[in-house]
């Protein structure tokens, strides 16, 4: 037994105590700023809200797949043992591949799933359907979709960028102003895809702050951005940030700041934008004057800034938010243009940030090492959708689409797979994904919660936790690789993804195909030996693995912690660096986009209105709903903690809005309110807030879906009953879900909550 054992999730490393009443978790004594959402992994409300038993749902048990997927949410379901449900599993999926091909599976699963290396759901669930002959797989992320498929045209791939920021020491020795649209969340940063060892971005942000360098918050919420010091906040019209950018860039060109010789040597296309800032070739100018009314910042206070940008090193950094919106490409290839002017990039303490503050990594000092990972065999089905497509692809089977320049067809599907994801957390247009959800002839979920995804599904095996799981615990760029044991064990007869689809795979007759031969405790052993000489390689020395588990922790952040400068190799030598675009360089234009001819992204940035936002002159919907990261938990994951339910008001989900805003509508603090525009409504608890702009209403997501059955009235706050199925643009397909215009009003109905109470069961469930 090691000294202290320890558990990772995606919020943090916690030890393990036994107290008197049982284990507790207390944050890794290491971790300068612990968070609290991972102390709430072992709340009685996590248990209560937890799948105990594989469960059917009834008419599908019954009558077969495809019976009567009206029901699907609103049937009972039928608990039965594992060997019934492997053999129901097995079946379907072969029942499906025989009649209908690989590629009417749908097992893209998009979600965070849970940290620890081996568990990881999806890499579990995708080995073992390629095990069977394949899957229909997804694309990007609703994180980054636009970010993802431009950046690679423009600089480089989103995933390299993300780990070489300039780290938080360098920005607080050589910044002189930091300049940020959708600020710096610490809230965010408490989590990061994979887990977290120590937190960085409090300390890093204060450290900043106390050396003197100047904080810009170019953002709807002025709350996202907190260093201990003084905060200029410019409220802004919510999609109207690429306007801005464009007047910035505007005033630096007419006052002469902007860099020639960087924009010569190291970009291309600059001659092709320059002509559209100035307005030689399409009449206007995008001068402050001319971006005020878009961007609802005053054209005096736009020059300023610009002014201020002047002789000073500066950090010029964008939300993820931004470009999970229409046309979300544009502002973060502007932001790349901005820097490009100042010609910063590769330097100490300048250049861009495609994300500072929207998880802990972004900034940190530690070594970037390759982590353990499970092999996911070959796909042979090559179809696939943009992550955000699903019910795009559900409706239209057949049907064209356009994504990264070329052309695909949606494919036929007849059975979704999930595991590790909450599509009824992260797609927009619930009503929508509800009609497209009954197309499939069956629905396959492996959760650890009656999420509504679980409850509208057919088939429901129930999942551990990575609390109740032993793993190997490595999150990019952090400081710490985790033995991580089980601090309990799983709840009802729950079992690990794993231990899932070795029983189905037992059933279908590819056992030895999907596990090798090896039990759990025989993959984690091989995953470890197999990583331990490419960490050799690197210069860390592993100890043997009975000797890790023992220990529990291996600490890296002795191990070559640096200061990190992003793109300082490129600029060192461009010819012996070129980055990886066509070009080698920045591309300010792209020939390559260019090509594609697409009507919502052209050849470099530029202005392009939403077709959803404040600026339309329309006032149906008179408020724009920013629906960010939830504070008090990860997406849907824990809302029924105590943490969780603590920040709720009235039992809903809190809507902020600026007091003015209130006052109008005669609403006051604390009251329940309805949300709605064309496409749903939903119940929030009003909080008043003057950090949020007027004109805004802020509605973080999260709040487990619960629509009333009778009136279709959503009752606990998701705000995706609210946002648009429509893509960023034809170019990345990405989650638009920032472009969405809502109203409010005092709610009549005050129907109770009903997310946490699980479904209804056909026979009594067992008693355990
Ligand atoms: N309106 C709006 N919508 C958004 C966004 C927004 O900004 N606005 N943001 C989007 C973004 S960026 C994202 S990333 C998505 C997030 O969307 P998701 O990642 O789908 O959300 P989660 O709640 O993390 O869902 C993960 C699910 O996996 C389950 N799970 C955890 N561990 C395991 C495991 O080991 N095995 C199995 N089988 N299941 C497990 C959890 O219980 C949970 O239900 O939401 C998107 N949706
Ligand atoms: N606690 C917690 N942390 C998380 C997550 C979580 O669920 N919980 N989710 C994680 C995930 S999956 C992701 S992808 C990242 C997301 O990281 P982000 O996408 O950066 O985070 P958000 O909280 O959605 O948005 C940040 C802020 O951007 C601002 N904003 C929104 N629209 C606009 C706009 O048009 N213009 C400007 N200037 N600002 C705007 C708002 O102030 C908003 O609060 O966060 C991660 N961190
Ligand atoms: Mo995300």
């Amino acid at each position: 037994m090691p000294a202290t054992r320890y558990t990772m999730s995606h919020w943090g490393t916690y030890e393990i105590h036994q107290g008197r009443r049982g284990p507790r978790l207390k944050g890794l004594e290491a971790d300068p700023d612990p968070s609290p959402i991972g102390l709430h992994m072992l709340a009685p409300e996590i248990a209560a809200s937890r799948v105990r038993r594989p469960a059917i749902r009834q008419s599908w048990l019954e009558q077969g797949p495809g019976a009567r997927p009206d029901l699907r949410g609103r049937e009972a379901f039928v608990e039965v043992d594992w060997d019934t449900a492997f053999a129901l599993v097995g079946n379907e999926l072969d029942r499906v591949r025989r009649d209908h091909g690989n590629a009417a599976i749908f097992g893209g699963s998009y979600g965070w799933a849970s940290a620890g290396r081996f568990h990881h759901a999806q890499s579990q669930l995708h080995r073992f359907l390629n095990t069977i002959g394949g899957y229909v797989a997804h694309r990007d992320s609703y994180s980054l979709a636009a970010a993802s498929v431009l950046l690679p045209h423009v600089v480089a791939p989103m995933h390299w960028l993300m780990t070489h920021h300039n780290s938080w020491d360098d920005l607080a020795e050589n910044c002189d102003l930091f300049l940020t649209f959708g600020g710096v969340p610490a809230k965010n940063a408490q989590v990061s895809q994979s887990g977290v060892g120590r937190h960085h971005l409090r300390a890093g942000l204060r450290q900043m702050a106390s050396a003197g360098v100047e904080f810009v918050n170019v953002s709807p919420v002025a709350s996202n951005l907190e260093t201990g010091g003084p905060v200029d906040w410019i409220p802004v019209r919510p999609g109207g940030d690429t306007a801005l950018m464009l007047a910035l860039a505007h005033e630096l060109h007419r006052l002469g700041a902007h860099d020639t010789a960087f924009l010569q040597r190291y970009c291309t296309g600059w001659e092709r934008f320059e002509p559209y800032l100035t307005g030689a070739a399409d009449g206007t100018p995008k001068t402050a004057d001319w971006a005020a009314p878009l961007c609802a910042v005053p054209a005096d206070r736009i020059r300023a800034l610009a002014a201020r940008m002047v002789g000073k090193r500066v950090m010029i950094n964008s939300a993820w938010a931004l470009q999970r919106a229409q046309h979300g490409e544009q502002p973060f290839w502007m932001v790349v243009t901005l820097a490009a002017m100042l010609g910063q990039i590769g330097l100490p303490g300048g250049g861009f940030g495609v994300g500072y503050g929207a998880e802990n990594m972004l900034g940190s000092p530690h070594a970037q090492l390759k982590g353990p990972s499970l092999p996911q065999g070959r796909n042979p089905v090559s179809a696939f959708i943009p992550v955000a497509r699903i019910a795009d692809m559900l409706l239209n089977p057949g049907a064209a689409f356009r994504y990264d320049g070329a052309e695909y067809r949606y494919p036929d599907i007849r059975l979704i797979y999930w595991a590790g994801g909450n599509p009824y957390h992260h797609h927009q247009d619930l009503a929508r994904l509800e009609r497209a959800w009954q197309k499939p002839d069956t629905i396959i979920v492996h959760e650890q919660a009656w999420t509504a995804t679980a409850r509208r599904a057919d088939i429901v095996l129930p999942v551990s936790m990575s609390h109740e799981r032993a793993d190997i615990g490595y999150a990019t760029l952090d400081s710490v690789l985790v033995a991580t044991q089980p601090v309990c064990p799983p709840v009802g007869a729950a079992k690990s993804d794993y231990e899932i689809f070795s029983g189905i795979a037992a059933q279908m007759g590819v056992a030895d195909r999907f596990t090798e031969g090896r039990s759990t405790a025989e993959w984690l052993r091989h995953l470890y030996d197999e990583l331990r000489p490419h960490w050799a390689e690197a210069g860390i020395v592993l100890p043997d693995y009975d000797s890790f588990v023992d220990r529990g922790l291996f600490d890296l952040s002795d191990r070559a912690p640096h200061t990190r400068i992003m793109l300082s190799e490129f600029r060192a030598d461009p010819q012996a660096n070129p980055l990886s675009t066509p070009s080698g360089r920045i591309e300010i234009f792209s020939e390559t986009i260019a090509a594609m001819d697409l009507h919502d992204c052209k050849g470099h940035p530029m202005w392009l209105a939403p077709r959803e936002w404040l600026g339309g002159g329309d006032q149906t919907y008179p408020l724009h709903l920013i629906s960010d990261q939830p504070e008090r938990r990860l997406h849907s994951q824990l809302d029924p903690s105590p943490h969780s339910r603590g920040g709720k008001i009235a039992g809903r989900e809190a809507a902020a809005l600026h007091p003015d805003e209130a006052a109008r509508r005669g609403l006051v603090h604390g009251q329940v309110v309805e949300v709605f525009n064309a496409r749903g409504r939903c119940l929030a608890g009003l909080s008043i807030d003057p950090g949020v702009a007027p004109g805004c209403l802020r509605l973080a997501t999260g709040a487990w879906f619960d629509p009333d059955p009778e009136t279709g009235l959503e009752r606990h706050g998701n705000p995706n009953v609210l946002t648009a199925d429509v893509p960023a643009s034809e170019l990345s397909q990405g989650c638009s879900a920032h472009s969405c215009l809502v109203d409010l009003r005092a709610a009549q109905d005050l129907s109770p909550v009903k997310a946490f109470d699980g479904p209804e069961f056909a026979t009594a469930p067992a008693p355990g």
